[in-house]
């Protein structure tokens, strides 16, 4: 009997070791803590007021707008406020939840909501296509109408819409258009890994090949591992980053363009789809480009087990779900066997493992800067992210050759008043001196403000902070 045991023991563990090394710990070295840290001054540069049932505003993503210094911050339950380039004058510029709009936003869950948005970059120039144009992200309750874009199978939880808006005046304090222009709409087959970001590139200038064609993350779908295998699959548009003219017509649904440089157009494969930009990807949450590189860097969500920092380039395969980080996903774990090793993929520049003392018990990837200016000179040349629950800062060298795993992340911290305080310490001793509910979690994200300024979102405090020298 205890024979039998041993011998199936050892087969067992013979035929895993020639197979397999599966892990939940990929970087049983954890993330350095003190060598190297940037400690980073911050102000207090906004304040969003609360929601109508006295919860601070869940804000989400913040842009500058083009052509004017006015920022704008999103809320995930629909408010978009305007504020002054110092951050004063706070203002609704749009509540996309508003009964009038019929978007009817669904906001239940972490996941849920408001997730994007973005300026079309002729946003202020009169007499232009794109002009007074705006784009907005969010889950909807709404399932009344056929969708676009499906992931298989028939579960519906919630659609996901990207909606185009029409101001008439650009320069107005307040939305002065009609109801949003429905440019897709993908059934969300689970009620997580939803849109992500959306955006234009900032670098493109009119007559650039990129200028005006919008970038769109779609996640997978949802549940866990991606069960209905979207993201390799390429007749599908969940799992992916598009990229699609929101003022072009010549896509199936007939409400927005397809770029003819686009990748899987150029393949000559009539089954590719082509609004596909890149593929394989989770939960692409947010991204960015290089100023000085003019390449952009993808904060990808990960599974159970890594959270990644990536390169996007046209056609990029970044591996999900036959890969999570560098290595092989296998039922919720990784394999430790030949990282890396399926020619033609783009793989992670950094990563990092959910067994770290640094995190929470979720642990989710934000970000991202790239950081060229010399205005905050230790950031000077810096990829610059973020934990979003735990809200912990990194970085990592943005010039060096980097070959994945966390051996080259770095902490940024804040630098309040001469000590040094994690973000979430920052919002959890702002709540306290309020009489407000303390967070547990800091659910980071980043706002965008011209020259890399980097503005650190929340959802616990109503603050809007800048990172300043
Ligand atoms: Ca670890
Ligand atoms: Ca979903
Ligand atoms: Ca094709
Ligand atoms: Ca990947």
């Amino acid at each position: 009997m205890i024979r039998h045991l041993i011998t199936g023991l050892m087969a067992l563990s013979t035929s895993a070791a020639l197979a397999q090394t599966l892990s939940t710990d990929p970087f049983p070295t954890p993330i350095e803590t003190t060598s190297d840290v940037i400690a980073v001054n911050f102000i207090e540069y906004a304040r969003i007021p609360n929601d109508d049932a006295g919860f601070a505003p869940r804000l989400m993503h913040m842009l500058t707008e083009p052509g004017s210094g006015r920022r704008f911050v999103s809320a995930m339950t629909g408010e978009l406020y305007g504020m002054n380039a110092d951050g004063s004058n706070v203002t609704l510029y749009v509540n996309i939840n508003a009964p009038q709009w019929q978007v009817q936003v669904i906001s239940a869950g972490s996941e849920r909501g408001v997730q994007s948005f973005a300026f079309h970059p002729q946003f202020n120039q009169m007499g232009t296509p794109g002009y007074g144009k705006f784009y907005t992200y969010a889950d909807t309750s709404n399932t009344d109408v056929k969708p676009d874009f499906v992931s298989g199978g028939t579960r519906r939880s919630q659609d996901t819409v990207l909606l185009e808006w029409s101001a008439n005046d650009a320069s107005s304090a307040q939305y002065d258009g009609s109801a949003p222009r429905e440019i897709f709409r993908a059934a969300q087959p689970f009620p997580n890994h939803n849109g992500s970001q959306i955006a234009f590139n900032p670098l493109a200038m009119p007559g650039d090949e990129d200028f005006g064609l919008l970038y769109v993350g779609l996640a997978d779908g949802g549940s866990g591992g991606d069960p209905m295998n979207v993201g390799q699959d390429l007749t599908n548009r969940f799992g992916k980053i598009l990229r699609i003219d929101p003022l072009g017509t010549n896509s199936d649904n007939g409400r927005y363009g397809i770029p003819s440089s686009n990748p899987f157009v150029i393949d000559g494969n009539d089954s590719t789809l082509g609004e596909i930009y890149a593929y394989g990807v989770r939960n692409p949450q947010r991204f960015n480009w290089d100023a000085r590189t003019g390449g952009i860097l993808l904060a990808e969500i990960g599974q159970n087990q890594i959270e990644e920092i990536s390169p996007v380039s046209a056609g990029a395969n970044l591996g999900w779900n036959t890969w999570e980080g560098s290595y092989k996903y296998v039922s919720g774990k990784v394999d430790m066997e030949n990282p890396q090793s399926e020619a033609g993929l783009t793989w992670p520049i950094a990563e990092y493992d959910h067994t770290d003392p640094l995190f929470q018990r979720q642990v989710a990837v934000t970000g991202i800067v790239i950081y060229r200016s010399d205005a905050i000179p230790a950031l000077q040349n810096k990829v610059i992210f973020g934990d979003n629950p735990s809200g912990e800062l990194f970085y990592v060298e943005a010039d060096s050759q980097h070959t994945g795993g966390q051996a080259s992340i770095r902490r940024i911290l804040l630098n309040d008043g001469g000590s040094t305080k994690t973000f979430l310490q920052v919002i959890q001793e702002k709540n306290a001196a309020e009489n407000a509910d303390v967070a547990g979690r800091a659910d980071l994200r980043f706002g965008y403000g011209p020259d890399n300024q980097v503005y650190l979102l929340n959802k616990h405090d109503g603050i809007i902070r800048l990172l300043v020298p």
